[in-house]
């Protein structure tokens, strides 16, 4: 059985992370039995979550699960849609893993209230002062990651002007369907699931988390795949 190594409830959210929530909708979206297990960061092949290991065979990221999935099960994640609407579902999905997911990290790392009230659980089991200690070490780096890519030399208002952008261009793309493309799901869906559910969590707050409020369509559509890919799910 494949094993998708996840955080684990957190944020008011099946998972803090945007990726692992992708990568979790992916596999109920794939039909194939799986677990989950909260314990293999450390393992992590590429120091990140999500990765799965399918009878030993690991795959770490999740556009590279996307893909094996596809590859090894023969599931079609965008069965249904034309050449065109694939390539701009794939279009969309970037723009929120290589611009939107970095203005998220950089809402939830760098502001305090923030931090605290979110990633801060990341770090929760290790044993203060070291938990302090660890907290800035790993802040620092975040802060020098989110420098190097680009979003954190910008200021707040400019972050803020380019987050509201990428929201604006997804509630019109989205409309009044109830999924990306159409009515029923894309592989994108999971990715557009986990980065916009992640900016609504109840403890994070921002002019951008407003901005998204603001989009009905897209406070209903998170609320209706959470509801469809993790009804079990209730915010401790
Ligand atoms: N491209 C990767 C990104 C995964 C990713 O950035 N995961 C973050 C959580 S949102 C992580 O595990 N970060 C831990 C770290 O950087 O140390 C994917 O699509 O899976």
């Amino acid at each position: 059985m494949i094993t998708l190594y996840t955080f684990g409830p957190g944020m008011g959210l099946p998972d803090p992370s945007p990726f692992v929530l992708k990568g979790h909708v992916l596999m109920k979206m794939s039909g194939q039995a799986f677990r989950t297990d909260t314990h293999g960061f450390r393992q992590a092949p590429k120091h990140k979550l999500p990765y799965i290991d399918d009878n030993g065979k690991k795959v770490a990221d999740s556009t590279l699960i996307r893909f094996y999935l596809e590859q090894q099960y023969g599931i079609d994640f965008d069965n249904g849609y034309s050449t065109e609407q694939r390539a701009q579902a794939w279009a969309v999905e970037k723009m929120l893993e290589e611009h939107l997911y970095f203005i998220g990290a950089w809402t939830r790392w760098i502001d305090d209230g923030n931090f605290q009230r979110g990633p801060a659980i990341f770090f929760a089991k290790i044993p203060q002062p070291m938990r302090a200690l660890i907290q800035r070490v790993i802040r620092k780096k975040v802060g020098k990651m989110l420098y190097a890519q680009g979003i954190g030399r910008h200021s707040a208002t400019e972050i803020e002007t380019l987050a509201k952008r990428d929201l604006d261009v997804v509630a019109t793309l989205l409309g009044d369907k109830p999924y990306l493309l159409g009515d029923t799901p894309c592989g994108t869906d999971a990715t557009l699931y986990g980065m916009l559910a992640v900016f609504l969590s109840p403890v994070i707050e921002s002019p951008i988390r407003t901005h998204a409020e603001t989009k009905r369509n897209l406070v209903d559509y998170v609320a209706r795949m959470q509801a469809q890919y993790f009804p079990d799910f209730k915010p401790a």
